[in-house]
């Protein structure tokens, strides 16, 4: 071990070996996990990767590859040993090709994602990964975290955009699989493996990401309505009326509006009443002239005039500018962060079928309540895809320790709920060290006993970001 810096600094040069000041790569950004790294390391490219990683296994050091450090499970921040390295990916960031005719592009794994949105504009394209953390986050850390966001509805995860996958394998070994390819039925497709996987079983250094048609005329609009079934039939009504053409179904509940408007006090007001619940559509259509936008706007208008008439929404906020429709996504973007200056909540990132939104609120909620008088359920997410942020905030009086000590009672009632109901526990986030021992809870046995064979055999020596994702 005593060699391991030495050779770390040979390989890749002093100042990409950091030893002091690593405060910003040893916190999450939740500020709920602090580690204490060996280094920081700083490739900069897929052979110094493959370099670095074969020198860890020849020292036995653990490897936490980090990205943008937006995650919300605290996957990329280390253990308190002082013995695991920090890899950062923020230098492989050269985009390697874009193909506009195949519809793709291939990148490195330290790529900004509002870069590579940028870069798909540019070619008249879409890149459509989208997500409050776009400014900073990294395309290998949103595939290792196959990351969701506000266009699922639409496009898929970050699963279904990734054609080709390039990874650093726990023995240093380079796995090229940068098939631009959208049929390939040669054996197991190992992408998906990787996909999702969290750092712990290699090193995602590049991609071949799928483009769509850029998106010429757009509608959205801000809705406010009574309760979460209507939310229900809004989604039935829009999606009969748009199809394939609409793109985006945000639900807010009236708390997390009220934390926006307390932290981002330049939110504009948008109903003249409060309402307990809101949604935020979308709806975008490639044709770029005039016909299209108006054909998309008649459509988007007439769903719309139809939930007012039938009651299934209060009132709505159609964004008549690009401007304004900007500021209606802020409204949605500023909720994570409006409930972060509020203190700590215990989140929940779950999925339950689409149609079972409704009762999974309607049943958690009076639960919540019976055991915590004033409790602050701040309910938001992706309803569209059936993921819901169901982030508990202390009632008043609670101090942030003590609220933090009730994680597995609150853990455990809202949890339940989406077990009975057929759920995931993590929709989009990942499992990180949060939510890890949640898997012994519900998964099965023999899922767990699979992963592990999994993990063994593509990190047998147990160094690709250990005491993440999977129970101890
Ligand atoms: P990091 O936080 O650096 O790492 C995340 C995990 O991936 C860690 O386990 C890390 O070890 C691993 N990792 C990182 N890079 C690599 C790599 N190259 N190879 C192998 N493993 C790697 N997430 C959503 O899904 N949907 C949302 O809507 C969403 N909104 C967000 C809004 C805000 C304001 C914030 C702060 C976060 C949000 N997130 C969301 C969570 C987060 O942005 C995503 O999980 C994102 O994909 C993480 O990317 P990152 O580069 O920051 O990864
Ligand atoms: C979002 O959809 C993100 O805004 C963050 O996934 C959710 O902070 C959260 O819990
Ligand atoms: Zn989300």
């Amino acid at each position: 071990m005593s060699d391991f810096l030495p050779e770390a600094r040979a390989l890749l040069g002093e100042a990409n070996v950091l030893t002091v000041d690593l405060a910003a790569y040893a916190t999450d950004w939740r500020g709920k996990f602090t580690g204490v790294p060996l280094a920081v390391l700083r490739p900069a490219d897929t052979a110094q990767v493959a370099a670095t990683v074969k020198l860890c296994a020849i020292h036995g050091v653990a490897i936490v590859p980090q990205g943008g450090n937006t995650g919300m499970c605290g996957g990329a921040t280390p253990d308190g040993s002082g013995q695991q390295v920090v890899l950062s990916l923020s230098r492989l960031n050269r985009v390697r090709n874009i193909d506009p005719l195949n519809n793709t592009m291939t990148v490195e794994a330290g790529c900004v994602l509002q870069t590579l949105q940028e870069l798909a504009t540019e070619h008249d394209r879409l890149f459509p990964l989208s997500l409050g953390a776009e400014g900073s986050c990294q395309i290998g850390g949103n595939i290792a975290t196959n990351a969701g966001g506000v266009q699922v509805l639409r496009y898929g995860n970050t699963r279904d955009l990734v054609l080709g996958l390039e990874v650093v394998l726990a023995d240093g070994q380079v796995l090229n699989l940068l098939r631009a390819l959208r049929k390939d039925n040669t054996g197991y497709d190992l992408k998906h493996l990787f996909i999702g996987s969290e750092g712990t079983l290699g090193i995602v250094t590049a991609a071949v990401l799928k483009l769509f048609p850029a998106p010429h005329a757009s509608a959205v609009a801000f809705a406010a309505f009574q309760t979460p079934q209507q939310a229900l039939q809004l989604l039935g009504l829009m999606r009969g009326a748009l199809g394939d053409r609409f793109t985006a179904f945000e639900l807010m509940s009236d708390a997390s509006l009220g934390l926006v408007r307390q932290y981002f006090p330049a939110t504009p007001a948008l109903f003249a009443e409060t309402h307990p619940w809101h949604v935020l559509m979308q709806a975008t259509d490639p044709g770029a002239d005039d016909g299209a936008q108006v054909a998309l706007d008649t459509s988007f208008q007439a769903a719309l005039e139809q939930a007012l008439e039938t009651g299934v929404i209060d009132d709505v906020v159609v964004a008549t500018s690009v401007a304004q429709a900007e500021e209606l996504w802020a409204v949605r973007e500023n909720i994570s962060e409006a409930q972060q200056h509020d203190g700590h909540n215990i989140k929940h990132d779950i999925a339950v079928p689409v149609s079972s939104v409704a009762a999974f609120i309607e049943e958690v909620q009076p639960l919540l309540h019976a055991a915590y008088t004033g409790v602050r359920p701040v309910v938001y997410g992706h309803l569209g895809d059936g993921n819901l942020h169901f982030n508990v905030s202390r009632p008043p009086g609670w101090s942030t320790p003590d609220w933090q000590g009730e994680s597995d009672r609150v853990n455990a009632i809202v949890l339940d709920v989406v077990a009975r109901l057929q759920g995931s526990f993590s929709a989009e986030h990942g499992l990180g060290q949060l939510k890890k021992h949640e898997m012994a809870l519900y998964k099965t046995p023999l899922e767990i006993e699979v992963m592990r064979r999994v993990k063994q055999a593509l990190d047998p020596q147990g160094l690709m970001n250990p005491g993440k994702l999977l129970p101890v």
